[in-house]
């Protein structure tokens, strides 16, 4: 097991190779990807959509002081185990079907109680908000746990952006919905409430943790992890960081969640990380950090917030957290 101890700037020595650093331009043409790219793509097993092949982002690697140290999940589990309920419930539908999902153009509509609302492209959402220095290398956990070496920038910066009111003192997010696209929509099996629908508390949207992710490995996202923009938030569990996000809206009262929805003594609207709070159907206690086999599940003790407890506990002073779990 590798140390878990959140450091200082990584040095770029162990920086992955996979990592690219290039220029503005092919960022923007990364931004733009139309037909050449989907004809580029290779194809998926039976059934599945045309993947477009993930492109170079433009940023300069340079960890964030919070990043973590532990060793990178290999691409291939961060890119091949997933949920996504939109396209399944196996973890394997993402990587097969996301791919059937659009994901240019794209626009976000930021709404609600801000002073400057409006819709953003894409484009102008990676040219506007700089991707130098932007390299978060963080662990997200749920039963399994990775770490990923996402290229974002903090959402506080998007907000900032639209200009919160006073009375604003939540953000709801909301997830595309193209059942056309989505074969996990169409699905009678399909459990969830849709629009996917997440929610964060103000002061939560606003931390330097709370991250947009456009990229990771140093290229735009593959479909199944989110594409082309989502949310994470790497001290809760991994079903608050809502992926491929069309819709963010602030508003003055706790939002409803998809998961809380559909099992509100199960899924809470908080969901941070805490071992010392069981699922009622299995313990919290510890996580399988990819790659996991049957023979070598490296199964490892979950830490409080995702070991990020020194950075949010100050978030939740004189919360009871079974209460607010
Ligand atoms: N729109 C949408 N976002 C989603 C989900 C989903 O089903 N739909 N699943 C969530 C859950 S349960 C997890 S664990 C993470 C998984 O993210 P990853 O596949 O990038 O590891 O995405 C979250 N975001
Ligand atoms: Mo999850």
């Amino acid at each position: 097991m590798s140390s878990r101890m959140i450091c200082p700037p990584i040095p770029s020595s162990e920086i992955t190779p996979e990592s690219v650093y290039l220029r503005r331009r092919d960022l923007m043409r990364a931004a733009g990807l139309g037909m050449s790219a989907l004809a580029l793509g290779t194809s998926l097993p039976a059934g599945a959509g045309v993947a477009r092949k993930p492109q170079p982002l433009d940023f300069i690697e340079t960890a964030q002081p919070l990043s973590a140290t532990d060793e990178l999940t290999p691409y291939e589990h961060v890119s091949g185990y997933n949920n996504f309920y939109e396209f399944g419930t196996d973890k394997d539908d993402p990587a097969r079907y996301a791919a059937e999902m659009s994901v240019d153009p794209w626009s976000v509509e930021v709404g609600g109680l801000v002073n400057e609302p409006g819709i953003l492209h894409l484009e102008d959402i990676l040219g506007r908000f700089d991707l130098e220095e932007r390299i978060y290398r963080l662990r997200c956990v749920e039963a399994w746990s990775m770490v990923i070496p996402w290229v974002g920038f903090p959402l506080a910066e998007l907000l900032k952006h639209v200009e919160p009111q006073s009375d604003a003192k939540f953000v709801e997010f909301r997830t595309l919905y193209r059942p056309e696209e989505m074969r996990g929509t169409r699905s009678i099996t399909s459990i969830i409430d849709w629009p996917y629908r997440e929610g964060l508390r103000m002061d939560e949207a606003m931390h330097p943790l709370t991250i947009m992710a456009v990229g990771l490995y140093g290229k735009t996202l593959p479909e199944q992890n989110g594409a082309p923009l989502r949310l994470v938030v790497p001290w809760k569990y991994g079903f608050k960081s809502i992926k491929s996000i069309v819709s963010i809206r602030l508003v003055d009262q706790q939002p409803e969640t998809s998961w809380q929805n559909l099992a509100p003594h199960e899924y809470g609207f908080y969901a941070n990380v805490n071992p010392d709070v069981d699922h009622p159907r299995w313990s919290q206690k510890y996580e399988r950090r990819l790659p996991s086999t049957l023979f070598n599940p490296n199964r490892i003790p979950t830490r409080k917030f995702n070991g990020y407890e020194e950075q949010v506990a100050g978030l939740y002073r004189g919360m009871d957290l079974r209460k607010f779990y």
